[in-house]
């Protein structure tokens, strides 16, 4: 092939990469995240980058159906799970005493009653750091955990197929949530490839 041809290739694959959309999830755009651990929301493949969810959950006055968000995405292969970033946390009350929770497994369905096949889950809100204001890294806290028993993990998470549930259980309270991912690293081998490339061509000139 010839260099101008690879160019064109080159360029033409660039072209759909570069125009994906990011993966969002807004509820007052896409709906209610599912409440039901056995038939989370499939919301498909994470974006290579930054993957905001943003919601609302929990209930404002006791007795009502509490809403729980569940959803089910996937981590490509050749990424990672990098971070878990709580960008945005506020009651809709006012009330200081919320307590949210978080869990997250391996498998296409999470069980809401018993925790021993979670990868992790943890306590975050105010009970933890005042809405949001220091542990905005829930990736860390999951990867600290599990709190509430569970299998456990050293993030980041590997490609694969996952299950997140968060839940609010004394206040209502609007979220948003960065899942960012990152491709990972093949030490060397883009660089070999990139030198062979090089090479072939100043061969090729002389
Ligand atoms: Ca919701
Ligand atoms: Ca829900």
């Amino acid at each position: 092939m010839s260099v101008p041809r690879i160019f064109a290739l080159l360029a033409a694959l660039a072209l759909p990469l570069g125009s994906v959309q990011a993966l969002t999830w807004d509820e007052t755009l896409d709906g209610d995240l599912s409440d039901d651990g056995n038939a989370p929301t499939l919301v498909g493949t994470l974006s290579a980058g930054s993957n905001l969810f943003s919601g609302r959950m929990g209930a404002l006055t006791e007795g009502e159906p509490i809403d729980a968000d569940i959803w089910n995405f996937t981590i490509a292969a050749g990424y990672y799970l990098t971070g878990i970033n709580l960008t945005s946390y506020s009651t809709t009350s006012g009330s200081l005493g919320n307590q949210s929770f978080m869990a997250i497994i391996d498998g296409g369905t999470i069980n809401q009653n018993d925790q021993s096949l979670h990868l992790s889950n943890a306590l975050w809100g105010y009970g933890q750091d005042g809405f949001g204001n220091t542990y905005t890294d829930l990736l860390a806290l999951l990867d600290a955990g599990p709190t509430f028993g569970g299998v456990g993990f050293d993030g980041p998470l590997p490609a694969g197929n996952y299950t997140f549930w968060i839940q609010e259980g004394a206040d209502q309270i609007n979220y948003s949530i960065d899942f960012v991912t990152t491709p990972v690293p093949e030490p060397g081998s883009l660089l070999l490839l990139g030198v062979a490339g090089l090479w072939s061509l100043r061969r090729r000139r002389r």
